[in-house]
């Protein structure tokens, strides 16, 4: 029988039980449309701007792609069932845009609606809760190719689809989040070039930051005044990748480095959002780059539209210097030195540091600088999985990874931090973007030849952690 634990990381947590959160805390599980569900060509999908990169060679491990993906399109009502059979009260999905509204213009294309229709139906009728995410990264092709999340248009765009989704789906659904992580839609889209639809231009990135900003405001506004004239329940929020950033010694120039990784990756984000207001220090950066936000009258009302809720996607935090390997504070390309370091700590199979305490950090400054109710929408990793000859899958450092990320947002909830619920990333195994199927996230194992789902050891911890939590 193998029992070997990957990486070392695992620990015995029978004699530590989650404690410090109360009975009505929010525990879920969440998924995104494109990382699952299949059917690419279905029901009068068109492609998104993923289904055009998996294409181009190169770009995506061994050239895979979310044709087929977990084929939750056809399985969604067993997918439902081992949501349900996880005691979870909600579950986190993406609506795919091209499926909704193809092409990226014109009116709502009813089979794609009919299966989130058919998905709620189903969530009700085991007495789970949906919560959706508009956007999830797949940008319908069309729009990329009329200049993509750079363009202004395509956040007017976005706002068309989003209302097209709320007035069929609102009067039934009260958690919606507009945008899943603008960070990586415009940095890695746009400025890295790692993910859809891999540009190179960082220009193009700093107007895509805005436009996609502009369109979660423009989404945000028609949701809040529809919700409000049709008397439905709201909980609305966006969903941002934070972490936090550590200097690695207490020299100016490591502090001036964690301010930029702050400033160019969180701030620049949650300002606008929250205070109507980007960071007079991060458009000082921008401008040593001659790039500037292409900001009109009137946008930062529309993209501080008042939330509800923040959804917090937390992986690891990073410790920074100010300075080359060789101490100059300049780099090759003429700018201040922004250099992640790594530690001696361990490691997911993504090669992320695993750092739950930043995730305390970070919970108790959101409440602090921004003061706003959180979610973490998003908290999980990728190990190395190996199935064991009893079948099973005993992945004892995902579990001891969850207990730790878990017993963080207890601490900071016990510092006062407003943090309401815990989604796991993710409910199984999936499309891992330009990794393709080679990393594993999920706490259930999908065998993508068959097809077959197989509860791994850290579903079931997690199952048993939220029975415990609530006391039954
Ligand atoms: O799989 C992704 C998800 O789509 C967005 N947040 C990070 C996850 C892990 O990389």
């Amino acid at each position: 029988m193998n029992l070997v634990i990957p990486q070392g990381y695992a620990r015995d947590l029978a004699a530590e039980p989650v404690t410090g959160l109360p009975a009505d805390f929010r525990w879920g599980v969440a998924t995104a449309a494109y990382q699952i569900e299949g059917a690419a060509a279905e029901d009068g999908r068109t492609p998104s701007i993923w289904d055009t990169y998996c294409r181009v060679p190169g770009m995506v491990v061994r050239g895979e792609n979310g044709d087929v993906a977990c084929d939750h399109y056809h399985r969604m009502p067993e997918d439902v069932q081992l949501i349900a059979d996880l005691g979870v009260d909600t579950y986190r999905f993406s609506l795919a845009w091209p499926r909704i509204q193809p092409g990226g213009r014109g009116p709502a294309n009813d089979k794609g609606l009919d299966f989130y229709k058919r998905l709620i139906d189903e969530l009700e009728s085991k007495g789970i809760t949906p919560w959706i995410t508009l956007y999830h990264w797949d940008l319908p092709q069309e729009l990329e190719d009329a200049g993509g999340w750079p363009a202004r248009d395509t956040a007017y765009r976005f706002a068309e689809y989003a209302a097209l989704a709320y007035d069929a789906l609102g009067d039934r659904v009260k958690h919606w989040t507009t945008l899943n992580e603008p960070w990586c839609s415009a940095m890695l889209g746009y400025a890295y070039g790692n993910q859809a639809p891999g540009r190179t231009n960082f220009g193009e990135a700093i107007h895509a930051v805005h436009h996609l900003l502009l369109g979660h405001g423009l989404a945000s506004r028609y949701i809040r005044e529809t919700a409000a004239a049709r008397g439905n329940e709201l909980e609305l929020g966006i969903t941002l990748n934070l972490g936090t950033a550590t200097p690695e010694t207490d020299s100016h120039e490591d502090a001036e480095a964690c301010r930029r990784a702050d400033g160019l990756g969180r701030r620049l984000y949650l300002d606008p959002v929250v205070k109507g207001a980007y960071p007079e220090d991060v458009i000082a950066d921008l401008a040593l780059q001659n790039v500037e936000l292409p900001v009109q009258d009137g946008d930062l009302e529309i993209i501080s539209t008042p939330l509800d809720v923040l959804g917090v996607n937390f992986y690891r935090g990073t410790l920074f210097s100010g300075v080359t390997e060789e101490g100059s504070p300049v780099g090759a390309d003429g700018l201040p030195v922004t250099r992640g370091i790594e530690r001696d700590l361990p490691r997911t199979a993504m090669d992320w540091e695993i750092t739950p305490t930043a995730l305390t950090d970070l919970l108790l400054r959101l409440q602090k600088d921004y003061g706003i109710p959180t979610v973490i929408t998003e908290n999980g990793a990728a190990f190395d999985d190996t199935v064991s000859e009893d079948g099973e899958i005993h992945d004892a450092d995902r579990t001891t990874y969850l207990a730790d990320h878990i017993a963080a947002v207890a601490a900071a909830r016990a510092e006062g931090a407003d943090v309401r619920g815990y989604f796991a990333w993710s409910l199984m195994d999936n499309f891992e973007w330009s990794y393709g199927y080679d990393k594993r996230f999920g706490i259930v194992r999908v065998d993508y030849d068959t097809q077959e789902r197989t509860l791994k050891d850290s579903a079931k911890w997690y199952r048993d952690t939220i029975r415990l939590t609530r006391g039954a």
